[in-house]
């Protein structure tokens, strides 16, 4: 099966050059010198100088999903990184630590810093890169997912080994999908089923080692397995506003996946698919549902019609159970149509100085009018 190519220290515009191709490929080298992230490289640096470091440590990925889908979210425990440490060399079932997006208090020196490559997009982005650290104990695998937020993402492996697997969002109706999430528990299968899978989607593996770098394009699938303790720092970056729009003001499923995978390039975005995000824009902004439901089926069908027209003959419809779970998160769970949403377009409002749906003309709206 394809492994991703591995380029070492790849200039700015070589990096750039590959990301146009679409597909993953793994870096090593992408440090300057001087870099703190060239110096921990194990569990045992790690804990010796972040060993006082608190963080929120919450059960594995399917444990906390099945907690959440029953109505009583996981608890987080705070611990330090020694602690975890020393609760791991103990054997005691392990626990997963996940950033919010964001530096975590206390290791600001390992992290301040993002590569070159997420700040020098063609496409200059109106956010700036964020930063999400993920560590874990062996036994542990996310579920397979894709991330939503429309981004480039390189993660950075710091210490211990990670299986990745990668599925395009192309695929994404073959997986059993709900939400963001996909029913397909790659990580009970046996290596020759997940090898085989992944390869008839069109997908890749690849162990990920200590110092290499991963990018993975917008909204590719993933489930990445943890065989022994491992920490990575994923870097995300290249959003533009039209991808904002779509993850934070449609719903979050395999369809806005696809989506997605084309609107970050923004010039063939801004070109061909203008007429459908407008039509999309205007359901999104209506405020005169009755019921939150309401709104979820009218995002839902524009949404649809978008899809369809920038994936013609591409399923737009899963199974019923899986339908009722994407949209029992959505507007349950997530609350995506209630306070979530709100929230986030207060954030908007406060980053851009408007509305995430005021952003490009609207044939009704204030905005410059276009003409048919
Ligand atoms: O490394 C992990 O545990 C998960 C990584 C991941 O899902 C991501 O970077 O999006
Ligand atoms: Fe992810």
């Amino acid at each position: 099966m394809g492994e991703p190519l591995r380029i070492n220290r790849p200039s700015v515009d070589e990096f750039w050059a590959r990301v146009a191709e679409r597909r993953p490929f793994v870096m090593t080298g992408i440090w300057n010198d001087d870099h703190p992230l060239r110096e921990v490289s194990s569990f045992h640096e790690f804990e010796r100088r972040y060993g006082e470091v608190k963080l929120p440590f919450l059960p594995p990925y399917d444990e906390e999903k099945a907690l959440a889908l029953a109505g009583s979210p996981p608890e987080s425990q705070d611990m330090s990184v020694g602690a975890y440490a020393a609760l791991l060399r103990s054997g005691a079932a392990p626990r997963i630590y996940t950033s919010p997006l964001g530096v975590p208090d206390g290791l600001e020196t390992l992290l301040d810093r993002v590569p070159a490559y997420c700040t020098s997009a063609p496409q200059p982005s109106p956010l700036s890169p964020r930063v999400q650290l993920h560590m874990s104990a062996p036994g542990c695998a996310t579920l397979l997912h894709f991330d939503g937020w429309g981004a480039h993402t390189i993660h950075h492996e710091i210490f211990g080994t990670k299986k990745w697997f990668l599925i395009p969002p192309e695929a994404g109706a073959q997986l059993s999908p709900y939400g963001a999430l996909s029913l397909v528990a790659l990580h009970h299968q046996s290596e020759a089923y997940k090898r085989d899978f992944v390869e008839r989607l069109g997908g890749l593996q690849i162990d990920l080692q200590p110092g290499e770098s991963l990018y993975f394009p917008p909204e590719w699938w993933h489930q990445v397995e943890y065989h022994e303790p491992s920490c990575g720092v994923s870097y995300i970056f290249g959003r533009n506003l039209f991808v904002m729009f779509m993850s934070r003001e449609t719903h979050r499923n395999y369809m806005m996946g696809q989506i997605n995978a084309k609107l970050i390039y923004e010039s063939e975005a801004s070109c061909r698919y203008l007429p459908e995000l407008i039509e999309l824009q205007a359901v999104c902004r209506r405020e005169d549902f009755a019921e939150p439901a309401d709104r979820y089926r009218a995002v839902m069908e524009a949404l649809r019609r978008m899809y369809r027209s920038m994936y013609p003959g591409g399923v737009t419809q899963t199974h019923p159970v899986l339908e009722y779970l994407e949209q029992r998160i959505a507007l349950e769970q997530d609350g995506f149509y209630g306070e979530f949403r709100t929230n986030y377009q207060r954030m908007w409002r406060d980053q851009l100085g408007l509305p995430l749906w005021d952003f490009w003309p609207s044939q009704t709206g204030s905005g410059a009018s276009v003409s048919s």
